[in-house]
């Protein structure tokens, strides 16, 4: 069996040719004008199943296989086809879901999928590839695949750069969602001409190796020279990608400076509900006083620069969670300095733990939480109030 698609979308013909595979299996069921069955494709199993709408005069094969129609002159016979990767009956499910009784032309108006298709393949324009890059390329659904054969990545999640691999192709043309289009240029490159020697943006040198979401989305002309070894192309201390830590040393996780620290309150519910089961490192166990507003105190043990903070909610009336507060510091106990300020806080479940940042970086050896309002009841409480640096 083979399909015959568009020429433009030829490489389709390879995910359903089984003439020269090295296996498949294909089953006719002439009563139910059924043609079944699989292709090895690349290691998986690709199923199809397809129905034809007139009936079959004879067939025969087996991973091979045939079937004939006794036609009139100009008879056309109209198959419709599904595929699966799982089993022939969910081809044949897709099938009855997906076109039904529905015909090419009906299904292609309806949801304009050629418009679709070409729209999304049309983002991407490739030159220089071989056929077999381009069945991989166009069946890829992978961002991580089509970013790598453009020849950037966004390694690093959640950071606005994209490190520079190699890219696949000596031409590729990216269409922009804004419109501008990108051009990535690799003369030369092949399996042996795979790395980099020099870099350009829009003409000019480019000796990073990464690149900022900014110039994509300018987006110009990107090339590369293209060579046969290593290069030192990009091995500049300011050719690497920006870190999220100074330094050389390992980064550190913060730890909760507020544990061992003189705590003060308020007020309390002692000794089950006191002051110390803010930082006895479980969020079981709660503080509460006998007040809509607090002041929490630790002394610590040294000064320290702390970054983050948490409160943890405790498990039960969400009334007393604090709403609207101040962190403050201090190193004499007297002057005290505002380092944060929270309005309308909500904790949506018991026991939520919220971290909140501090922008300073000044050290202190006393923390001060003030709680102005919380959210309605007659006592205020926490399961847990951490200072991380
Ligand atoms: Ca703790
Ligand atoms: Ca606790």
């Amino acid at each position: 069996m083979q399909w015959q698609p568009d020429p433009p979308r030829s490489f389709l013909r390879n995910h359903f040719d089984v003439i020269d595979s090295a296996s498949g299996s294909f089953t006719v069921d002439t009563a139910g004008r059924t043609i079944s069955g699989y292709a090895d494709h690349k290691g998986g199993k690709l199923y199809f199943s397809a129905t034809v709408d007139t009936a079959i005069a004879a067939s025969g094969g087996g991973g091979t296989g045939w079937v004939r129609f006794a036609t009139g002159a100009n008879q056309q016979v109209t198959l419709r086809i599904s595929t699966s990767w799982m089993s022939v009956a969910q081809a044949a499910a897709n099938l009855s879901q997906e076109v039904g009784g529905k015909s090419l032309d009906t299904v292609r108006d309806e949801a304009q999928a050629q418009a679709q298709w070409d729209t999304v393949l049309g983002k991407v324009r490739i030159e220089g590839a071989t056929a077999d890059q381009m069945v991989t390329f166009n069946g890829e659904m992978s961002a991580w695949y089509v970013f790598s054969a453009m020849g950037f990545h966004p390694a690093r999640m959640g950071s606005t750069d994209y490190t520079i691999g190699a890219p696949l192709f000596s031409k590729a043309t990216i269409s922009l969602e804004n419109g501008h289009t990108l051009v990535v240029n690799a003369p030369g490159v092949s399996d042996t001409n795979r790395y980099i020697q020099s870099a350009a943006l829009n003409g000019t040198a480019y000796t990073k190796n990464y690149l900022a979401h900014a110039d994509l989305l300018a987006g110009g002309t990107l090339s590369f020279t293209m060579g046969a070894s290593p290069s030192s192309w990009g091995t500049g201390a300011n050719d690497v990608p920006p870190s999220i830590t100074s330094g050389t040393a390992a980064p550190a996780r913060l730890t909760d400076k507020a544990t061992g620290g003189t705590l003060t309150a308020s007020g309390e519910n002692g000794p089950g509900e006191a002051r110390d089961k803010l930082t006895d490192d479980t969020s079981m166990t709660k503080w509460l006083t006998f007040a809509a507003t607090a002041t929490l105190t630790d002394q610590l043990a040294s000064a320290v620069t702390i970054k983050q903070y948490t409160l943890t909610s405790a498990d039960d009336v969400p009334g007393r969670d604090p709403k609207n507060w101040t962190l403050q510091a201090s190193n004499d106990g007297v002057t005290w300095t505002t380092i944060d300020t929270r309005t309308n806080v909500d904790f949506a479940d018991r026991r939520q733990t919220r971290a909140f940042v501090v922008p300073g970086t000044a050290s202190y050896s006393r923390y001060r939480l003030q709680i102005t309002a919380n959210h309605g009841a007659a006592e205020t409480q926490l399961a847990e109030w951490q200072l991380l640096g």
